[in-house]
């Protein structure tokens, strides 16, 4: 097992990585930007290096900075958390070349996943449902014609180096598709450095159902249920619950045995989560594979009982899962607090914190990294906590939620607080009746 582990992240990831790793009794050290020099976890952390200036640029997806770091404290593993470096298949790679173990995926895992023409491709050939479309990249304007008219519009051009939404384009009629293939080519190429484009049937009112997964070395894989994402703005996700309420027992049959296929058939190592689209049908597409932990891990950890992240180390570690699939017991909700306002657009909120009063109690996990007096800066994600309720039902789930949410009390900046309490009124939400459509018919009262 390691003796030191380095959480290449900040603010709420890189404090329950070091809560893990502390109860596993796991060193850590905890790197840091000059911005974060009052962060939690450089205090909650046995060592901790200051890795460079505020821009993420220069400390923390700074490769040299976080692996002399490494050399330096002695750590015999990184854990990356999410977003960052968390999906670099170099750092995974230079990683491997310093001895130091990544607890992430192989830099083959990464690229194979990470191009979204590929990874598809592969969850095709390992039986996983795919939306019909183009086989591979789209070889041009001609091409992209050609595949519209067989496939049928309405088509939804992606980028193959894209994910998120960035570089993606839905085509109703073919007027509208050379502008379109101009268009989201330029924005790849602007974003990824790659233009290559590929093209699928467009689902319409689609769900954001992901599985998780965790695959060990010896090729086997588990899954442990869904999470439902669907409520998302601009392709932020804003909260998350398991179990579905869209969910059945067959079809969560179907897409766990599904995920567990894919993972076994790529040999997939460590956690993983296989993003589906489901229509209006129950149909369910494969949509993407991320390689890393994910920010909504905790509603999986609350209705099975269980520690991902400890499940993460045990794995790269080298010790094998127990195989066993995961089925919700509970239900679980997860509220991203971000600091942004959601009367004016959702805009960032930095700024002091003044007040904090964190909710509690029975069914409340709060996973967060600031507190009364911490300085919100402006070069990071938005998000400062995760409020997180489980209960018996659905229903208990909300209401908790909305108790905890109504305890909540954050002063001296903006909070996306008051977006969830209202949320948590509405008819539709309440129903679980939502689709990724849902926010585009939202406004706050
Ligand atoms: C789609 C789709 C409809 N049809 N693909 C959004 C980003 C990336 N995850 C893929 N996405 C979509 N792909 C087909 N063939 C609709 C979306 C989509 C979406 C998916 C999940 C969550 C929120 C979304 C918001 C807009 C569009």
């Amino acid at each position: 097992m390691f003796k030191k582990i380095l959480i290449a992240n900040r603010g709420e990831i890189a404090m329950r990585v070091i809560r893990t790793c502390k109860e596993m009794g796991i060193k850590t050290v905890a790197v840091y930007s000059t911005a974060d020099r009052d962060s939690l976890h450089v205090r909650f952390a046995d060592e901790a290096v200051c890795i460079g200036p505020p821009s993420s640029t220069d400390s923390y997806l700074k490769i040299p900075n976080i692996i002399a770091a490494a050399e330096i404290t002695n750590a015999d593993a990184i854990h990356p958390g999410y977003g960052f470096l968390s999906e670099n298949a170099k750092f995974s790679k230079i990683c491997a070349e310093h001895g130091i173990k990544f607890i992430g995926a192989s830099p083959e895992m990464i690229d194979r996943m990470g191009d979204k023409a590929t990874a598809k491709a592969t969850m095709k050939k390992a039986g996983v449902p795919t939306v019909p479309g183009s086989e591979g990249i789209l070889a041009s304007l001609a091409d992209a014609k050609k595949t519209a008219a067989k496939i049928g519009y309405p088509v939804m051009m992606k980028a193959t180096a894209g994910g998120g939404g960035k570089g993606m384009r839905a085509i109703w009629k073919e007027e509208e598709l050379e502008k379109a293939w101009e268009s989201a080519r330029q924005e790849a190429k602007a974003a990824f450095g790659n233009d290559g484009m590929y093209m699928e049937k467009l689902i319409e009112e689609p769900r954001h159902i992901e599985i998780q997964i965790v695959g060990d070395s010896t090729g086997k894989a588990c899954h442990l249920s869904e999470r439902d994402c669907s409520v998302q703005r601009r392709h932020q996700k804003l909260t998350e619950e398991t179990p579905s309420p869209f969910m059945t027992d067959e079809l969560r049959e179907a897409m766990g045995n599904a995920a567990v296929k894919a993972a076994e058939y790529i040999k997939y190592e460590g956690a993983g989560t296989i993003e589906f689209l489901v229509d209006k049908h129950r149909n369910f597409y494969f949509m993407e594979m991320n390689t890393r932990i994910q920010v909504e891990h905790p509603i999986t950890e609350q209705v099975i009982d269980y520690d991902l992240i400890r499940e993460q180390i045990k794995v790269a570690a080298g010790i094998p899962i127990s195989g066993r699939n995961y089925f919700p017991k509970l239900h679980s909700i997860e509220c991203r607090i971000n600091a942004e306002d959601p009367y004016n657009d959702f805009r960032p909120s930095p700024g002091k914190i003044t007040t904090f009063h964190a909710p509690g109690g029975h069914g409340v996990r709060l996973d967060t990294n600031v507190y009364a007096g911490y300085v919100i800066p402006p070069y990071y994600d938005s998000m400062i906590a995760k409020l997180i309720t489980t209960a018996q039902t659905r229903e208990e789930a909300i209401n908790k939620m909305k108790r905890a949410l109504d305890e909540f009390v954050i002063e001296g900046i903006k909070t996306t607080i008051p977006f969830h309490r209202q949320l948590m009124d509405h008819p539709d939400y309440l129903e679980g009746n939502y689709t990724t459509k849902f926010m585009e018919g939202f406004t706050m009262k």
